[in-house]
C-alpha cells in the first residue's frame, strides 16, 4: 500500500469514529496530505500507527457548567477540555468562550495545537478548550460566577505539570483572572504555572498579550525577507479586532506598514488614511463596543455592514478573527488585487478551497500553526518565568518571541526544501512539528 493510501485510510476511519466533526476532519486532513513523504522516510511511523495514535485525543473532558444569570435565572452552559497529546509536556492550549463551540471545534483546535506548540520548540503538549457561554452583552459578575463554575469542575484535571489553559476567542485576561482566583480558592495553592495570560501584576509574562499578533507580524516579515521583500510601505488588512488583530496592527504600524481596515463579526471598518489604533482599543479593550462605532470617532472612514474585508485591495492580508473565514472567492479577490502575502493570526481561518488559490499563485503564505506560534510560545515564557519565580522585561522577552518566530520559519522553510516543496510553509510546518511528536511519541514505548 502507498504511504498516499494508507493516509487516506486512516482519514476515513478518523471521519467513521468522529461523525459531525466537520472542522476537526478538515483540520486533520490538511496535516495528513502533507505527511506522506514523511512516512516514505520512516517507514518505523507506520508500523507503530502514530498518525493513528495522534488523531485519538488522550482525554475528552466534557462537563456541566450551571450558573446564575444576574435576572436569577439559571442557565446551563457545556465546558469542555480536550487533553490531545502529551507527549512533549504539559496539555498547553487556550479557552475558547463563543456559542460557536462544539466538540468539533476544540478537537480541530486541540489537534492545530499539537503541531504548532511542538514547532515551537517548547515542552509543551497540546489541548484545548472552552465553552458554548456566549460572553457578549453579559455583566462582569455574570463572566465571573459563570468563570467560576467552569473552574469548579475543571480544576481537578489541570496543574503546572499536567494541563495549562490561556485565552482564545472571548477569554482574555478578565476572564483568566476569574478563572486563576478560583483555581487558588479551590486548591489552596498559588500555583502561578496553571495558567498562562495573566495580568503581569500578578504572576503573568509581559508580552504575552501582544505575542500572538506581534509574531505573525514578525513570521510574515520572515517569509517576505526570503523573498528579498519587506513590510515598508505595504498596504495590509487585518481581519477581526480583537486580541490577535490589535497587537498585529499595532507590529505592522511599527515596521511602516499601513492597515486600511479590520473588523468584527458583523461588519468591516475601512479607513483608508491607516486604522488608529487607539480608537479600536477604546472600543475593544475598555468599552467592548461593536467596531461599527469607530465612524463616530473617525468620520473619514467608512463602515460595511456584513461586507467582506477581503474585496479591500492590499499587499498583504492577515486573518485574525475565526476559522473559516477566507474562503476560495474570497482568495482569488486577493490574488487578483496583487495581494503577495497572507499570514494567518487565527486558526484554520483559510478554507482548503483558500489555501488551493494561494499555493497556485504561489504566494507566501504562512498557515496558522506556524504564523500563530508566537502566542503560545509566550505562554510557555511565562511558564518558564513562574517556574523560576522571575519576571522578565518587555525587551528582553520581546526578544526571545522574535527569536522564536525566526526559528520557527526558518525550520518550516528547511523542511518544505527537504520534504521537496520549497516555500510551503504548510508542508514545512506539519512536518516539523509532526516529526518531534513522533520521536518522542517511539521512544516512550506504545502510549
Ligand atoms: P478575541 O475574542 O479577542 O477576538 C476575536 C475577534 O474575531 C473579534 O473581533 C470577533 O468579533 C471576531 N470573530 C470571532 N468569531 C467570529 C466569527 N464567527 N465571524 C467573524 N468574526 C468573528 O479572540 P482572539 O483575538 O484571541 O482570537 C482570534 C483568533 O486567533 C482565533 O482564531 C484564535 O483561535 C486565534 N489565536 C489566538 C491566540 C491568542 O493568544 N489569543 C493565539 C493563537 C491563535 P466579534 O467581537 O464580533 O465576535
Ligand atoms: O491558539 C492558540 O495558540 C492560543 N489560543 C494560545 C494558547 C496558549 O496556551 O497560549
Amino acid at each position: 500500500m502507498s504511504a498516499e493510501t494508507a493516509i487516506e485510510s486512516i482519514f476515513q476511519q478518523v471521519v467513521r469514529r468522529n461523525p459531525g466533526e466537520d472542522e476537526f476532519h478538515q483540520a486533520v486532513h490538511e496535516v495528513l496530505e502533507t505527511l506522506g513523504p514523511v512516512l516514505v522516510k520512516h517507514p518505523e511511523y507506520a508500523e507503530h500507527k502514530i498518525i493513528e495514535r495522534i488523531c485519538e485525543p488522550e482525554r475528552q473532558i466534557i462537563f456541566r457548567v450551571p450558573w446564575q444569570d444576574d435576572n436569577g435565572h439559571v442557565q446551563i452552559n457545556r465546558g469542555f477540555r480536550v487533553q490531545f497529546n502529551s507527549a512533549l509536556g504539559p496539555y498547553k492550549g487556550g479557552l475558547r468562550f463563543h456559542p460557536s463551540v462544539y466538540l468539533g471545534i476544540i478537537k480541530f483546535l486541540g489537534f492545530e495545537q499539537i503541531f504548532k506548540n511542538a514547532l515551537t520548540g517548547m515542552p509543551i503538549g497540546g489541548a484545548k478548550g472552552g465553552s458554548d457561554f456566549d460572553p457578549k452583552g453579559r455583566s462582569d459578575g455574570e463572566v465571573m460566577r459563570f468563570c467560576q463554575s467552569f473552574m469548579t469542575e475543571l480544576h481537578r484535571h489541570l496543574g503546572e505539570y499536567t494541563d495549562v489553559p490561556a485565552g482564545d476567542i472571548g477569554v482574555g485576561a478578565r476572564e483568566i483572572g476569574f478563572l486563576f482566583g478560583q483555581y487558588k480558592r479551590i486548591t489552596n495553592r498559588y500555583e502561578s504555572g496553571v495558567l498562562t495570560g495573566k495580568n503581569p501584576h500578578w504572576g503573568g509574562s509581559l508580552v504575552r498579550r501582544e505575542a500572538t499578533g506581534y509574531g505573525t507580524v514578525f513570521f510574515v516579515d520572515e517569509m517576505l525577507r526570503a523573498r528579498g521583500q519587506s513590510l515598508e510601505g505595504r498596504t495590509c488588512l487585518v481581519s477581526g479586532s480583537g486580541n490577535v488583530a490589535i497587537y498585529a496592527i499595532e507590529k505592522l504600524e511599527e515596521l511602516g506598514a499601513k492597515v486600511v481596515a479590520c473588523s468584527d463579526s458583523n461588519g468591516v471598518i475601512h479607513d483608508p488614511d491607516g486604522i488608529s489604533l487607539e480608537t479600536v482599543k477604546q472600543l475593544k479593550e475598555i468599552e467592548r463596543r461593536r467596531i461599527s462605532d469607530y465612524i463616530k470617532h473617525r468620520p473619514r472612514a467608512k463602515y460595511h455592514a456584513g461586507a467582506s474585508i477581503w474585496d479591500i485591495p492590499c499587499d498583504v492580508a492577515l486573518p485574525c478573527a475565526t476559522q473559516n473565514e477566507l474562503g476560495e472567492t474570497a482568495a482569488r479577490r486577493l490574488v487578483a488585487n496583487g495581494c503577495i502575502a497572507v499570514a494567518e493570526g487565527a486558526n484554520m481561518p483559510t478554507t482548503p478551497g483558500g489555501i488551493r488559490v494561494f499555493e497556485e499563485a504561489r504566494i507566501a503564505y504562512g498557515p496558522g500553526k506556524a504564523a500563530n506560534a508566537g502566542g503560545v510560545a509566550t505562554s510557555a515564557l511565562e511558564m518558564q518565568q513562574n517556574a523560576s519565580r522571575d519576571a522578565w522585561t518587555f525587551e528582553y522577552t520581546e526578544k526571545r518571541l522574535h527569536a522564536i518566530m525566526r526559528d520557527i520559519h526558518g525550520r518550516c522553510f528547511e523542511a518544505a526544501e527537504e520534504f521537496g516543496s520549497p516555500g510551503n510553509y504548510i508542508v514545512g510546518a506539519n512536518i516539523t512539528g509532526f516529526r518531534r511528536v513522533a520521536e518522542a511519541m517511539l521512544a516512550f514505548g506504545l502510549i
